[in-house]
């Protein structure tokens, strides 16, 4: 298995130097023990590794060598891991169908998809272990997710990468939890050209893991393990063991592997004879651990240097052909398409020279990818002028184009029946004269029988448990539903949200929080390039519906006035953004998002929790649609479109404009992603041809988002009569105070002078 997965690496190594794929990482000298590894790993296990760990796969037969080339080929077709948008390296196994069920997650081993940002995997990773934990002290929770717990979520990072934060933010939380995780620190001296000595001080990351490792005496902590990765004996010696205890104790582990190697260097993108002295490199020849290891045989009689020789040929031979499988089958499928259009092309017409001259350069490519038929198809129909592109080849150009579309961008979101974004507006049930209660007291009362109704619901975060979040949504209901189901976490948003991906992928339905909205960009990363990037990533086979509920808008100072959103609509495709103006609306978006399977961010305003609202007699049930702008008010001259805590400025706004004989109707957006799917902003702007975006965001921030949608993706132009108005923030941060809050936010008076202006244009 080593050798298959060596002559793998030389092969991926050398298919990008010679032009047949772009990238290549791979597995060279870090075989061993992955070998060892595989033998502690059991069904029901996870993983979350890097860009590395083929190996592994082989070694448990979870892929084939041609599953592995497929990928390095960017073969959407054939790549299992990622449907050809991954690099190679990258990889994944399903654990969801396409009609968004969940596959049985004990039947093998769970491999969660990698990503390249080095050392985001950790907090995954921890989620992943977390679930265990709430799998073995859970009541009622459902089956085909976890054996009482057992499962370990198995780590994996580079040495070089230990120095991210989140890897000591995770290995801290793990020991505070106690989880079943095993962090295996891959220890090839090196970062691309940096030693570690330049990365970790003194240069050895289990020297610098000390503190968290536990002692005698102590509890609390976790193991820490050194080996040497070419030391086969101690490796499988190792692995078993530790895994059955992390098994029964949960106690996390690290295993720090030292004298790795790269036969290969770092990657395809440079070689490390540049960086590496001659004395390393021969040193890396010597321990490289499939030397060690062939050494180690022969030494114990395992085998005889010939069968080793002779194990070497097979494994040659045997990626040898899974390679010209591998591209044969690419190859052919491409050609086979290129022969269909060519045979669409006419023999003889008006405009046969051009015709010719596309075929013959159609023809001629080597390697016919559709992007390149379908880019000389929109050439030779440029080249045509008026005369229109023949019929049989306008259809195969806009079925390749739609089926291209497809195999890059489809699963954005899900496209599953339980899609969120399918579940129809229920109406909330009120009547004449209900009492009203503080918008917080309502969250009470909706949490409390959400949390009845469903065991598999979690509520966490900073001050979640103890007090019930800083704002009493959760106030009271720890006692309620005890501290394993709504509780406390450290200051540490990556590895919380972290805590969540993981759990949210084995079946639970965590609802994390995030305190307030300006701190959610320390969340960021594991949000942009994990969470928004899953199911996409994976063409749908694997999903992450957890919940970030967190509150914004309308308070004051640099980092509590939660205002600003476009960093989040422009990272965080993939994932709903909703924006409720109050805590009811709040409710009906949980409902919508609980019933459905897509990861989603609720933020709530920050100065409507003392407010009071009407609880509606369906709170648990009663679903307030994604992508479905409300209008508050119905008007004639002109409309204001805006969203959360604006909306009650508008409001007030919209009076004042009245009583001076301006008709304005506000409307609020509600969701923010996905946006107005049926495209209502433009049905009322052409009603009053006049338009007014106001929210708290910088200038050019969400309101330019709103702004894009409206004018150009929903064309609501047509229908303009003036000027478009965007009334956002000022330039800087919201600065502290009133005065600070009324030079910095878009006030009462601001909404009623930007709508004269826009109605007298
Ligand atoms: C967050 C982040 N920063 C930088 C990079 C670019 N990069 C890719 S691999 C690498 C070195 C990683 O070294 P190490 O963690 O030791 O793992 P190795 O590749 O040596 O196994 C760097 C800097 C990245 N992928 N992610």
């Amino acid at each position: 298995m080593c050798r298959v997965s060596r002559e793998l690496s030389n092969v991926i190594r050398r298919d990008v130097l010679t032009g047949r794929a772009k990238f290549g990482v791979s597995d060279d000298g870090k075989e061993l023990y992955q070998v060892a590894m595989a033998r502690a790993i059991k069904n029901g296990d996870w993983r979350a590794d890097y860009y590395r760990g083929h190996t592994l796969l082989l070694a448990l037969e979870i892929a084939s060598v041609e599953d592995i080339l497929a990928q390095l080929y960017a073969d959407a077709k054939e790549d299992p891991f990622s449907v050809g948008r991954s690099m190679v390296g990258h990889h994944a196994t399903p654990f969801v169908d396409h009609d968004g069920n969940w596959l049985d997650h004990l039947a093998g081993f769970n491999i969660s998809s990698a990503t390249s940002p080095t050392a985001g995997q950790m907090a995954r990773g921890l989620g992943l272990a977390f679930a265990s934990k709430k799998y073995r002290s859970g009541e009622g929770l459902p089956s085909g997710f976890s054996d009482n717990g057992n499962e370990i979520a198995w780590t994996e990072i580079g040495d070089a990468s230990t120095s991210e934060g989140v890897f000591w933010e995770t290995l801290n939380a793990a020991g505070v939890l106690q989880v079943p995780m095993i962090t295996t620190v891959v220890d090839d001296g090196f970062g691309i050209s940096v030693p570690v000595e330049k990365q970790t001080t003194k240069g050895s990351i289990s020297k610098a893991l000390a503190g968290l490792k536990e002692e005698k005496g102590e509890t609390g902590g976790i193991e820490i393990h050194h080996v040497h990765g070419w030391d086969y004996p101690a490796l499988t010696a190792l692995y078993p063991s530790l895994a059955s205890r992390v098994r029964a104790t949960h106690r996390a582990a690290v295993v720090h592997l030292t004298q790795l190697t790269q036969p290969n260097g770092h990657s395809t993108s440079g070689s490390h004879e540049r960086y590496k002295s001659k004395e390393r490199l021969a040193w890396e020849k010597e321990f490289d651990c499939l030397v060690q290891f062939r050494h180690w045989m022969i030494a114990t009689g395992v085998a005889e240097a010939s069968d080793l020789d002779e194990i070497d040929k097979r494994a040659k031979k045997e990626v040898m052909a899974a390679r010209k499988n591998a591209w044969d089958r690419l190859n052919n499928r491409l050609k086979k398409r290129r022969n269909e259009l060519v045979a669409l092309f006419p023999t003889s017409d008006p405009s046969i020279e051009i015709y010719n001259k596309y075929k013959e350069a159609i023809n001629r490519l080597d390697m016919p990818n559709i992007s390149e038929l379908i880019d000389e198809m929109r050439r030779l129909r440029l080249q045509l002028g008026q005369t229109p592109l023949l019929p049989q080849l306008q259809e195969w150009l806009r079925d390749a184009r739609r089926e291209l579309k497809t195999d890059m961008g489809s699963h954005l979101l899900s496209e599953t029946p339980k899609s969120p974004v399918r579940l129809p507006a229920l109406p909330p049930k009120t009547e004449e004269g209900q009492p009203t209660v503080p918008a917080y007291e309502l969250l009470q009362k909706y949490f409390t029988a959400k949390f009845e109704n469903n065991p598999a619901l979690y509520a966490f975060g900073e001050d979640v448990g103890h007090i019930g979040d800083v704002n009493q949504g959760f106030a009271g209901l720890q006692l309620k539903f005890g501290e394993d189901r709504i509780f406390d976490t450290g200051i540490r948003e990556w590895s919380i949200v972290g805590q969540a991906m993981g759990m949210s992928m084995r079946g639970l339905r965590p609802i994390v929080e995030i305190q307030y909205l300006d701190y959610i960009f320390y969340a960021l990363p594991l949000l942009t390039d994990d969470i928004a990037t899953l199911r996409w990533r994976t063409g749908g086979t694997q999903a992450c519906p957890l919940i970030v509920r967190t509150r914004g808008h309308r308070l004051e100072g640099i980092w509590h006035s939660g205002s600003y959103l476009a960093p989040l609509i422009n990272s965080l495709r993939g994932i709903h953004l909703c924006v409720p103006r109050n805590m009811t609306q709040a409710a009906g978006m949980y409902n919508t998002l609980l019933q459905g399977d897509d990861p989603a961010i609720v933020i709530e305003v920050l100065n409507g929790y003392r407010l009071h609202e009407t609880v509606p007699q369906n709170l648990t049930d009663f679903r307030v649609p994604l992508g479905v702008p409300e209008c508050l008010r119905p008007g004639t001259d002109l409309t204001i479109v805006t969203y959360g805590a604006c909306v009650k400025i508008c409001l007030e706004a919209a009076e004042l404009l009245a009583s001076r004989g301006i008709d304005a109707e506000v409307i609020d957006v509600q969701t923010l992603m996905p946006f107005d799917l049926e495209h209502r902003l433009a049905d009322h702007l052409s009603r009053t041809n006049r338009l007014l975006i106001v929210d708290e965001d910088a200038p050019g921030g969400t309101s330019a988002f709103i702004r894009q949608q409206i004018l150009e993706v929903q064309e609501g132009y047509q229908h303009l009569d003036g000027a478009v108005k965007t009334l956002t923030a000022a330039m800087h941060r919201p600065p502290y105070g009133d005065d600070g809050d009324y030079a910095g936010k878009p006030q009462v008076m601001d909404v009623v002078e930007a709508s004269f202006e826009v109605v007298e244009f």
